[in-house]
């Protein structure tokens, strides 16, 4: 005797879509659905799979036919998402009762990455001899996978003594006249921008030590 069909509800879910970061503080974020069936009444429900791309989040059967998708932010890879850019992962479903074809399908979730903001990793402080151009290499940090960023000088402070200049080391904070001398540090606000106006700003305070008077 042929098997019979399990018939699902047109209202099962079979899709999750989540976004790094997105709505806990948590680290972890969930999306969930349900798969509703029509008949049997008695089935065991069960889902399983592999992410073809690594694992960046779990899947898990709960009751009332309840798919949950856990998606752990705290992976680089999903941090690594930029805006625009996203993972896809498919799981599967596998619903079997006695008597009836076995029912095998695929939950697909997308992540959709989101922009982080860079991070400004040179040093905070500095000092250079009298009469010295260079101030220091500016450096940051940007987490998102592509990003290119943009470095500047915030008009504030003693912002007129300073430039960067892009050099073969990196972008140069530089005095625009090395002649300066003063006994407090120059203080200068740099910025870090990424290709998506995210930023992270940094005081910098140099101080220029007087050179030898003989
Ligand atoms: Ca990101
Ligand atoms: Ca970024």
């Amino acid at each position: 005797m042929a098997k019979k069909k399990i018939k699902l509800k047109p209202s099962s879910d079979f899709v999750g879509l989540l976004t790094e970061d997105g709505a806990t503080s948590s680290g972890i974020d969930t999306d969930s659905g349900i798969i509703g069936i029509k008949t049997p009444n008695k089935f065991t429900f069960s889902v399983g799979g592999d992410d073809p791309h690594g694992v960046f989040g779990v899947v898990k059967a709960g009751k009332n036919l309840t798919w949950t998708y856990s998606l752990d932010n705290d992976n680089p890879e999903v941090d690594a998402l930029a805006l625009g850019q996203g993972l896809s992962q498919l799981y599967q479903i596998t619903i079997k009762a006695k008597g009836y074809k076995t029912i095998k399908e695929k939950v697909s979730i997308t992540i959709e990455g989101r922009n982080d903001a860079p991070e400004i990793t040179s040093n905070e402080e500095t000092s250079v001899g009298e009469g010295t151009e260079a101030v220091l290499i500016l450096a940051a940090t940007d987490v998102d996978f592509g990003a290119s960023l943009n470095y500047s000088i915030v008009d504030d402070l003693d912002a007129d003594f300073f430039e960067i200049v892009d050099t073969a080391n990196g972008p140069e904070l530089r005095f625009k006249d090395p002649s300066i001398s003063d006994d407090v540090p120059y203080l200068v606000k740099v910025r870090a921008t990424d290709e998506f106006g995210a930023f992270d700003e940094q005081e910098i305070a140099v101080t220029v030590n007087p050179a030898d008077i003989l």
